[in-house]
């Protein structure tokens, strides 16, 4: 059954509806008088089309409901509200475009409703009390964006930099006095107290573009290498300082952009401008939880890939930063400061040093400051789930720290993941600052219904505090930073992390009628890269770390059990199918385990080795680790997978993980990435930069990481004995055609390299923390306003339920697990 034809019409849904009740009446109410049996639930779509069949026998007159236009509604609903008489349906045609409608199942009519309503419809099967009461707390961020522009096209969810640049570039242009605000911002930026780029006595564009007629014209004869001191002092006659480049050449080009765009603006000089403005020197990453290290943490709970995209993206930043900085003429030092929280039981990590100079970087450091109770100094690690009560504390505690350490307020502050993006949000709105936000992995969309049940949830995740300290954080933020499309605005069938935020409820707490639109033009999409020093093809064999060989072939073959590896392979001219992560239940390793366990086929092509977690689930803190670990052992009894499977503990030195991924290849296997869900995977895109072909899931990230088929496949984790026979394809095919393996590597490494790279990361980075400056700075009483209305919220709301997290009291220092 086809479940989603095109909408008939483009009308809003309700509008398009006055005939239905006329189409194959009969049926639909038999259908709605079956949804209708249950009482009160949600439904999801899956579910509306399982009871549509089971109450209409024949294929023709379902197909006749579907094709009518209440059809239309069921096809594309994400869920549904049965309360009876009424059912209401949350329509999404197409990402990001949401619409309510209400559908009595007497007598078929068809309401439209709005968020608050259908919010309010769904809280009356979990509160009725609370649904009904007039004057419950309803939050709306959309009334406070009414004079900022949105994207009005899906398929431009996630370009808010060119976006924005059209919008400036129609802004600014008219009249001279309408590009005044450029002229005022220029004349703003400076380092450390001293002007950059113009001086006050050009206070004006007709004066900006005279001076920049004369500067161009006296720079025609001059060679293009000369260096920016040898006319620095013409230029300040004219108003004109330092930034505009380091040589003749350089200083060229940027006069032409503006003055381009002082003539009339476009969005391509507008972005090439705008790059290469001196305005960040100063940077703030925060990322309070876990284990913040440089080695030894990866393993640890709550400790993956975060980490090693917050390193790799500094060093990356501070690289592209140097550069910029030559580039614009500049003598400035860059700085970089990782803030993290300081853990005194560091269980052999460095995590309890407060300063820490950042591995591969020249100004780039670590900076830890503890969590303080009134007991003082907490000492043990915390989970990312109880970390709320903490922050504030911890805020004002670094926002003290950070301006010594950089002698200054910084340019940007970036914030990660729920609690480093409420900190990074809590202090650029102290100290004025641009802000970016990225959320690696919302956690709402993990948990079925994770709003409506929060109650039940609470004691355990604490979504209390995170689904609004996520929501403070996505409307304070300048620009928000993500992976991918699919992490703003999910795909055609599935709504996206972010935009699962747009309307959703706490019942008792609040009803967001309006939490963030993805169509604003602050999401961004700059995903990262995995460092090519370490994660090199398998074919570059001069590079290749040869002396970890014998580790490795250890690691990999060797035929003890201890406590690094147990299992062992049999057979070592099978290609290996590989996986590595840490083992949490959505990472579903164990799934591959048992799609493997029962694929007779699968285990006679190919041995398994996975990395993760360690073997006894008592050493483990993590309630999912634990559990997932018992499985691990039962999986391996119950399918008697030793002399097939290789289980080895967390592994966290990256390069011989490298080599790791190396060495698969070099077994002509692959990488496969099961995942129940994942927001992004970096080890998706470490394998492909080995040139190891890569299986992994069709939920969330890889989904977009991967083109099907060309540079990798795509497997649903929900149909594992799908799944496992696409692997088994594979590894047959290849069997077949000895150039078909070759060809899915080369494939995965091009994508790579024309898509995921730090370079092209850092790159977009830095022009949206300059462009998102001066557009904060255009906005400024919009801003402030909402701004207002941020800090009513937290204060009112947040605060109190951060008060209902207990506090942590130090249990005595337990010995280390190896992780
Ligand atoms: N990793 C590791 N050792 C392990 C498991 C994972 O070094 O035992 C690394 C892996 O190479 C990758 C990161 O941890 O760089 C995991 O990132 P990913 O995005 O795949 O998942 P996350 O853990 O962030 O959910
Ligand atoms: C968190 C995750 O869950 C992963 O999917 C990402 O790759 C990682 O962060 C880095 O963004």
């Amino acid at each position: 059954m086809d479940s989603s034809p095109a909408l008939k019409t483009t009308e809003p849904v309700p509008d398009s509806m006055p005939e239905a009740p006329s189409q194959s009446r009969y049926h639909m109410k038999r259908c709605f008088a079956k949804y209708m049996e249950k009482g009160r639930r949600i439904m999801k779509l899956h579910h509306l089309m399982d009871e549509l069949e089971s109450a209409i026998d024949a294929k023709t007159e379902r197909e006749l409901i579907l094709g009518s236009d209440l059809g239309y509604i069921l096809c594309y609903t994400q869920e549904a509200l049965v309360v009876p008489p009424h059912m209401a349906f949350a329509v999404r045609r197409s990402p990001g475009n949401w619409e309510y409608v209400k559908v009595s199942s007497d007598s078929l009519s068809v309401e439209g409703m709005s968020a608050a309503d259908y919010l309010k419809f769904k809280e009356m099967i979990y509160d009725e009390e609370w649904a009904k009461d007039e004057n419950a707390l309803e939050v709306d961020f959309g009334a406070l964006d009414f004079s900022v522009p949105h994207l009005t096209l899906s398929s431009s969810i996630g370009n808010g930099v060119d976006f924005i640049s059209k919008y400036l570039s129609s802004k600014l242009s008219g009249t001279p006095d309408s590009a005044q605000p450029l002229v005022d911002f220029l004349a703003s930026i400076n380092y450390q107290g001293e002007n950059l780029m113009i001086n006050e006595t050009l206070d004006t564009a007709p004066k900006l573009q005279m001076a920049l007629i004369v500067a161009e014209a006296s720079l025609a004869s001059v060679p293009k290498d000369t260096p920016f001191q040898d006319f620095e002092m013409r230029f300040k006659e004219w108003g004109l300082e330092k930034g505009w480049g380091d040589t003749a050449e350089k200083v060229k080009d940027t006069i032409r952009w503006l003055s381009e765009v002082l003539q009339a603006p476009d969005p391509t000089n507008m972005e090439k401008f705008f790059s290469r403005l001196p305005m960040i020197f100063n940077v703030v990453i925060f990322s309070p939880h876990g284990y913040f290290g440089q080695s030894d943490v990866l393993g640890l709970p709550d400790t993956g890939g975060q980490v090693v995209y917050i390193l790799d993206q500094v060093r990356a930043l501070e690289e592209e930063l140097l550069l910029r900085i030559k580039e614009q003429g500049i003598n400035a030092k860059p700085q970089i400061l990782v803030v993290t929280r300081l853990i005194p039981d560091a269980r052999g990590t460095k995590c309890n040093q407060e300063l820490e100079p950042i591995i591969g970087t020249k100004h780039s450091n670590i900076l830890r400051v503890p969590f303080r109770t009134e007991k003082g100094v907490l000492r043990q690690w915390v989970s990312r789930f109880d970390i709320y009560p903490y922050l504030e504390r911890f805020t004002q505690e670094a926002t003290i720290k950070i301006l010594d350490q950089l002698e200054g307020k910084p340019d940007l502050i970036i914030g990660n993941y729920s609690d480093g993006n409420l900190v990074a949000s809590l202090m650029a709105s102290k100290l004025g600052t641009t802000q970016g936000t990225i959320a690696h992995a919302l956690e709402k969309t993990k948990y079925e219904h994770s709003d409506v049940k929060w109650k039940e949830l609470d004691p355990k995740y604490h979504f209390s505090c995170q689904f609004i300290a996520d929501t403070i954080a996505m409307n304070a933020t300048d620009f928000i930073i993500t992976s991918t499309f699919q992490e703003i605005a999910g795909s055609h069938d599935r709504p996206g992390q972010y935009e699962s935020h747009a309307a959703f409820t706490l019942p008792g707490l609040c009803r967001v009628v309006s939490g963030i639109n993805v169509f604003d033009p602050k999401f961004n999409i700059a995903a990262p890269g995995a460092d090519q020093s370490v994660y090199f093809p398998y074919s570059e064999k001069h590079k290749r770390l040869t002396q970890l060989n014998p580790a490795i072939e250890e690691l990999l073959y060797s035929h003890v059990d201890n406590d690094e590896h147990i299992g062992y392979l049999a057979d070592k001219k099978k290609p290996i199918i590989f996986s590595m992560a840490r083992l949490d239940t959505v990472k579903n390793i164990t799934g591959l385990v048992e799609w493997y366990g029962k694929n007779a086929r699968l285990k006679s092509l190919v041995n398994l080795v996975i990395v993760g977690g360690f073997f006894d689930s008592s050493k483990s803190k993590d309630r999912e680790e634990m559990a997932e670990i018992r499985k691990m052992h039962d999986l391996i009894a119950k399918y008697q997978l030793k002399g097939q499977i290789r289980w080895i503990a967390a592994q966290t030195d990256r390069y011989r993980n490298g080599e790791l991924y190396r060495w698969i290849a070099d077994t002509r296997g692959a990488f496969v990435q099961p995942a129940l869900y994942e927001a992004f995977g970096l080890t998706v895109i470490e394998a492909m930069n080995c040139g190891l072909p890569t299986i992994a899931t069709n939920q969330g990230g890889p989904a977009e990481i991967i083109v099907d088929g060309v540079s990798g496949f795509h497997i649903d984790p929900n149909h594992g004995e799908e799944s496992s026979n696409k692997i088994a394809d594979f590894f047959e095919k290849c069997k077949v055609d000895n150039q078909y393996w070759n060809k899915i590597s080369a494939g995965g490494l091009k994508r790579i390299n024309e898509c995921y790279t730090w370079k092209i990361y850092a790159n977009k980075m830095l022009n949206m923390g300059c462009i998102y400056t001066f557009w904060r700075q255009l906005k400024k009483e919009q801003k402030q306003a909402k701004q207002r209305y941020i800090q009513m919220f937290y204060s009112l709301q947040l605060r109190n339920s951060m008060k209902t997290v207990p506090i942590k009291t130090d249990e005595p220092e337990q010995a280390a697990p190896k992780p």
